[in-house]
């Protein structure tokens, strides 16, 4: 008798001790999620263009490939200056056009005769990949390559046979020049060039011509883990323009199966993502610091300012995208003196309006948190470690969270990231303040992905409140910041 009762209340006990150390599970993932890669390029989250060639000292933006090679002449040529810039300024990689659509190479590629090595620059010695490359490498800048598929000088440009020359050329810059972290395919194609004298117009077909596929493979055997930006992927898309504008709802979800790099009039669709595509394919921010990609001593009274740079930065970074921002040499081979400056400039912008995150280990409460685990809680949310998450229970997708600031100040933007590991999966939220004993709502917006920066008329205020209304599944959120 007295066996039996030990035993069941040692039965009882040890039930009660794993009810309450019952582990609660993270929520699945919401397909497609980041790759490894993509996930490191999300958080680079500015990256930098860089568009040099003949183009720079014939004073044109789109070369028609008749250029003489002599007129390749940098008389300061100094790629370090390039990446130390770029590093100042917090920029993550560097991607160099080493061939523009006139087909000028960078490199002293043995393929071509229109390059660096029949040009003037270090007696036809030098090797302008290099150079930027290993600039790159000091920096500690990860570096991209930019090889146009359009090439206003070949001969064979439209054939089949320059099919196999873009391939050559992609095994030299990809076996010669170390690490490229991002390849980046040009959709342009604007028909007429030079081709070997031929001067007329070439139109391919974009959906078939350059067999990308078997392209990608041939990269991906060299050097795994590139990253291919094209109009439609597969690593990142084209935001759909140039002017530094992510989609205001920004899904990094797409189906491309009908997309392919050059195709008109999927510019909206670029834009936004859709919340149901089936691959996770980010936008690329594009934009250029000047008006043009390649250098116009004509613009150097056009160089975007620091306040320009910084709202193409929140339409970009602030919409959950990357910013990839052009800056060109001049013809010394130098970042110009004003780009410099604006772009030091940008920099302390950035620093002084996004440098003081006021929610910084704020207290944090959430109206559900997952299993009523400290382990999904709201603290994760403002404990500055990118690993925690505040995670819902299944089945609740209306859920808000309250960020104490225990004094009033000023705030002036809310950032919110969701931890994209598990997909993208906020569709709407809003934002209020406590303000005259009541709840004000002081934004509205849709998607959060990576990164969401909503900037707001500033008011002044000791809490914060984040509401979640609708979304694919139960909201992940691995920060809120505020400013
Ligand atoms: C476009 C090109 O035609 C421009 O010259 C520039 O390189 C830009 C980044 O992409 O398609």
């Amino acid at each position: 008798m007295k066996t039996n009762f030990i035993s069941s209340l040692l039965l009882f006990v040890s039930a009660s001790a794993f009810a309450q150390t019952k582990k609660v599970l993270p929520p699945k993932p919401v397909y497609p999620v980041p790759s490894a890669q993509q996930l490191a390029w999300h958080e680079m989250e500015t990256n930098a263009f860089v568009h040099f060639t003949t183009n720079t000292f014939t004073d044109k933006e789109w070369g028609y490939g008749d250029e003489k090679e002599s007129v390749f002449n940098p008389s300061q040529l100094n790629a370090k200056q390039w990446a130390k810039t770029l590093k100042n300024a917090g920029f993550k990689t560097m991607i160099l056009t080493c061939k523009h659509h006139d087909g000028f190479c960078l490199w002293p590629s043995k393929y071509t005769e229109h390059s660096v090595k029949n040009s003037p620059y270090k007696n036809g010695k030098g090797d302008v990949v290099k150079e930027a490359s290993e600039a790159a490498k000091k920096y500690g800048l990860h570096f991209g390559v930019y090889l146009s598929p359009w090439d206003r000088n070949q001969a064979t440009y439209g054939t089949p046979a320059y099919i196999e020359y873009y391939r050559n050329q992609l095994k030299e810059l990809f076996t010669h020049y170390g690490k490229v972290t991002e390849m980046w395919f040009d959709g342009a194609n604007g028909g007429d060039g030079y081709y070997g004298g031929k001067r007329e117009a070439r139109k391919i077909n974009g959906a078939t011509y350059y067999d990308w596929p078997t392209t990608l493979k041939m990269i991906s055997k060299i050097q795994p883990g590139v990253l291919f930006f094209s109009d439609a992927g597969p690593g990142l898309r084209w935001v759909g323009n140039e002017r530094g504008m992510a989609g205001e709802t920004n899904w990094n979800t797409i189906t491309p199966d009908t997309l392919f790099a050059g195709k008109g009039g999927i510019e909206d669709l670029l834009n936004t993502g859709s919340a149901d595509g089936t691959k996770w394919i980010p936008a690329e921010v594009d934009v250029s610091i000047r008006p043009g990609w390649f250098y116009h001593s004509s613009e150097d009274d056009k160089v975007k300012t620091p306040q320009q740079l910084f709202d193409i930065y929140l339409s970009s970074v602030g919409r959950g995208s990357t910013l990839l921002l052009n800056i060109p040499p001049d013809r010394r081979g130098l970042f110009h003196e004003n780009d410099v400056k604006s772009l030091e400039g940008f920099q302390q912008l950035l620093h002084k309006e996004l440098g003081n995150n006021l929610a910084k280990n704020a207290n944090a409460t959430a109206t559900n948190y997952r299993g009523k685990s400290k382990q999904f809680a709201a603290a994760n949310l403002t404990d500055g470690n990118k690993k925690t998450y505040w995670a819902t229970d299944d089945n609740v997708i209306k859920a808000s969270v309250e960020i104490d600031l225990k004094k009033t100040t000023t705030v002036k933007y809310i950032l919110l990231q969701e931890y994209i590991q598990l997909g993208q999966r906020v569709k709407s939220f809003t934002v209020e303040i406590w303000k005259d004993d009541e709840w004000q709502q002081v934004a509205a917006a849709t998607t959060i992905g990576y990164k969401r920066i909503l900037k707001i008329e500033p008011v002044i205020t000791n809490k914060v409140r984040v509401n979640i209304l609708e979304a694919k599944a139960s909201p992940v959120l691995t920060n809120v910041a505020l400013y």
